[in-house]
């Protein structure tokens, strides 16, 4: 077993029972062009997770633990799109209407991708979910429960959306979650601060929160360079 400083306290987990979730590294959220942009975001906000994501991946795929990527879209016919998601937002363009990157939030366009510093590798599985959480109307659960996976430790985008909403579905499964703080990232700074409190509040009420240089040095990697120890 291995311990990691956390929030609210030490996050213990066997390497060989725990998974990497890697939520939503999509162009379509991290590059102007895509839904993020559309719905009125600086996108560039959010590549401030993915030197410590790639960190943390780099890690894990080291130390041979379980990694799982998401991404958020939908069917090319839109036929899994409900009208509210479809509507919300009053957007520029609409999910499935043509962009820069290709058909906006549409399986097997460009924007709908991972980006290249988190691509998934061979053995990986990437989870195509039509909604916020990882688990809704997708094989997260089934995946993870025939590897015998009990803990899971998050990156991605966004914060308070899609990674908070994956956490509080993984908390009702009965998995232990664990954030790591500087590997996700909002559009919206109070809304990261605010979305990591809500999760470690009251013991731990929906999981922990650490941060790469704790995961690295528990898994006895050394910390990235420039990072605060
Ligand atoms: C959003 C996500 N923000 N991946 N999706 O709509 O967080």
């Amino acid at each position: 077993m291995l311990k990691m400083r956390a929030e609210p306290y030490d996050f213990e987990f066997d390497p060989k029972k725990t998974a990497l979730v890697m939520i939503d590294f999509q162009r379509d959220f991290v590059y102007p062009g895509g839904f993020g942009e559309s719905l009125g975001n600086d996108t560039s906000l959010l590549l401030a997770a993915l030197p410590a994501a790639e960190e943390v991946l780099k890690a894990c795929r080291d130390s041979g633990i379980f990694v799982i990527h998401t991404r958020e879209g939908h069917r090319a016919d839109l036929s899994d799109l409900p009208r509210a998601k479809y509507e919300r937002g009053n957007p520029s363009i609409h999910i499935g209407d043509e962009g820069p990157m290709g058909r906006l939030l549409v399986r097997g366009s460009h924007g709908h991708d991972i980006v290249e510093e988190v691509y998934p590798i061979e053995g990986e599985p990437v989870v195509d979910k039509p909604g916020k959480g990882a688990f809704y109307a997708t094989d997260m659960d089934t995946i993870l429960k025939m590897k015998g996976i009990e803990k899971l430790i998050f990156c991605g985008v966004t914060t308070e959306v899609c990674v908070q909403t994956s956490v509080r579905e993984a908390n009702d499964r009965g998995y232990d979650a664990c954030v790591i703080s500087d590997a996700v990232a909002s559009y919206f700074p109070e809304f990261q601060r605010v979305a990591l409190e809500m999760i470690k509040a009251q013991g731990g009420i929906f999981g922990w929160v650490s941060d790469s240089t704790a995961f690295l040095q528990a898994l006895g990697k050394p910390a990235m360079a420039g990072a605060q120890a």
